[in-house]
């Protein structure tokens, strides 16, 4: 049976923002033009390189604190001759000659992004500065830990590696970066092998780490971590650009507090013309669903208003888990990754979970931005683990609710019913840790770190797959997050995609968002607790919405998606829900 759930990489879900980015980053720009102190903002242009701010004016008891030597994020230094203008410059996209489309083609084909286009851009490309105005001008303290950097790949475009690397040598001052850790998850290109040995070791900077086998991307990131000699080990894809300004903001973040874990603002790379589309604000933050899955939303009121400034941080529930930077003792001290996960898939969740509840904190820096290709699909396959009846993520997510989420790991259940029955890992290991580290509830975390998450009712009239006999199509979102068609599909049984809840206010919902009918389109959509679009009654075995006296129609036999009609009691509107006896 084929399942309809996305499973792909948290980290290659494209952050949402609202439309039209272009023109909204266009007026904030003008806006903050008017912010704009005009000698700082001389000053801060001129300030190509890493600069130390003049203490003149600082009165003397406070120059004589060591923490007062500030600089800037400004470092920006290119070889001399590179040529700094050409395809791609300035974050531009790029358009394939029409005599290379056969190229185009096989270089999707292999990396799921248009690598013909990445291989006629410079690897030293050049990047507008798209730091909200304050950045530019944010002082830092002079004294902070150093970095490594690990950038882990299998397979990866040669262009994408290498401007990966020299956007992080060309970006961050020399002397807070130890060291780039390369680590080869086995790669059998050979253009990986020897002449990217004999590329990196001309850089001084880099080292390359091999792995003999497929260790997928935590071990990978563990063997990495396990040589990096850095106080700080960052994290990034091996398809990123590193923005002018993105290192110093999250080490001072940790240098203020070991506990404190950082990422930056993820812009989006095209996989179609590598172009920089930088995010706009108001941010998005990393939330999960009750699904284990990670998604964006927009940061909530009440964090808005704790912070004090724009260039503040923003604290973050969840983190997409590609790209972030931590005190490298303290992510010891944590307990790293979980080694019982395989490959990927739920990680981030796993460590975000134990970050916070555990006694640290996740932040979202404003000032520090790295653009990261967003591909549509993962490109290379995985062996699947011996004997498994069961997909690497769904087995790691299954980890992640036996050993963080107590009481609330039903909700997850409930909605991948498809799970219950499977066998679980053990996960003593991970549950002393947790009891070593005296970590707090899952309660104490929905509360206080992700208080806007409502909590699935369980008082519902009834849950599970929504069935038309007649057709044996279910409801189904077809992997579509907010305001999206309600979709129909072959019934599969294992819940996600096909999960309904119908609650006891006559919401119909899929995890957070509601049926809606406005009269012109049936949409999930967020909740509103209106009563009105989203009210929904199940009679008999109809779905009915009283508002607009209509009930949901399976349309024709082969409708991507449902539809609401007048009600006439046809086979067409017959609609079941079934294994509402597994619910807890
Ligand atoms: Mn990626």
């Amino acid at each position: 049976m084929k399942r309809r759930m996305s499973d792909s990489h948290p980290s290659s879900q494209r952050p949402k923002w609202n439309v039209q980015h272009d023109q909204l980053v266009k007026e904030a720009d003008q806006r903050e033009g008017k912010q704009y102190i005009p000698n700082e903002k001389k000053k801060a242009r001129i300030n190509l390189t890493y600069q130390k701010i003049s203490n003149k004016g600082i009165s003397a008891s406070k120059r004589s604190q060591k923490k007062l030597e500030q600089m800037t994020a400004n470092y920006e230094r290119y070889p001399s001759g590179v040529r700094l203008k050409g395809p791609g410059a300035r974050g531009e996209g790029v358009s394939v000659p029409e005599s290379r489309k056969d190229d185009e083609e096989e270089g999707f084909e292999q990396h799921s992004f248009n690598r013909v286009a990445s291989d006629m851009i410079s690897v030293h490309r050049t990047l507008q500065d798209h730091r909200n105005s304050r950045c530019k001008i944010k002082k830092y303290p002079q004294d902070l830990p150093t970095s490594s950097v690990i950038i882990c790949f299998h397979n990866e475009a040669w262009s994408t590696l290498l401007r990966t690397v020299h956007s992080v040598i060309n970006r961050t001052p020399p002397q807070l970066l130890k060291e780039i850790i390369l680590v080869d998850d086995a790669s059998d290109r050979d253009e990986l092998r020897t002449k990217l040995e004999d590329y990196v070791t001309k850089l001084k900077v880099v080292r390359i780490i091999r792995l003999s086998k497929r260790e997928g991307l935590i071990r990978a990131r563990l063997t990495g971590a396990e040589h990096a000699k850095g106080q700080v080990l960052t994290f990034l894809d091996a398809h990123c650009e590193c923005s002018k300004g993105w290192l110093v903001p999250l080490l001072a973040k940790i240098a203020e507090n070991r506990s404190n874990v950082v990422m930056p603002v993820i812009d989006e790379i095209s996989d179609q013309n590598f172009y920089y589309h930088a995010v706009p604000e108001p941010f998005h933050r990393g939330i999960f669903r009750w699904r284990l899955e990670f998604g964006w939303k927009p940061v909530p009121q009440y964090e808005m208003e704790r912070r004090k400034d724009e260039t503040e941080g923003i604290r973050t529930p969840v983190m997409a888990g590609g790209l972030f930077s931590i005190d490298k003792s303290y992510f010891n001290e944590i307990g790293t990754y979980d080694t019982g996960m395989d490959i990927w898939g739920g990680e981030n969740l796993e460590i975000s979970f134990r970050v916070w509840m555990c006694g640290g904190a996740i932040e979202m820096l404003p000032c520090s931005r790295v653009g990261h290709v967003f591909r549509p699909r993962f490109p290379y396959s995985f062996p699947a683990r011996p004997g498994g009846d069961l997909d690497v993520v769904s087995r790691n997510l299954m980890r992640v609710a036996d050993v963080w989420m107590d009481e609330y790991s039903k909700h997850f259940y409930n909605i991948r019913f498809d799970l219950k029955r499977k066998k679980h890992d053990d996960v003593s290991e991970r549950l002393a840790l947790r009891k070593k580290l005296q970590c707090k509830s899952f309660k104490w975390y929905l509360e206080n770190i992700i208080p806007e998450l409502e909590v699935p009712d369980t008082n519902f009239v009834a849950a599970g797959q929504v069935r038309n006999p007649s057709s044996d199509k279910c409801l189904d979102t077809l992997g579509k997050k907010d305001d999206a068609p309600l979709g129909l599909y072959e019934c599969h049984g294992q819940g996600g995609n096909q999960y309904f809840v119908l609650t006891s206010k006559g919401e119909l919902k899929s995890e957070d968002n509601c049926l809606d009918y406005n009269g012109y389109d049936l949409y999930l959509r967020e909740c509103d607790g209106l009563q009105q679009n989203q009210k929904w009654e199940y009679k008999k075995t109809a779905l009915y919405q009283p508002r607009h006296d209509v009930c949901i129609d399976r349309g024709s036999s082969n409708a991507e998606y449902a539809k609401v009609r007048a009600c006439d009691g046809r086979l067409a509107q017959v609609w079941e829900f079934s294994r509402t006896e597994d619910m807890d």
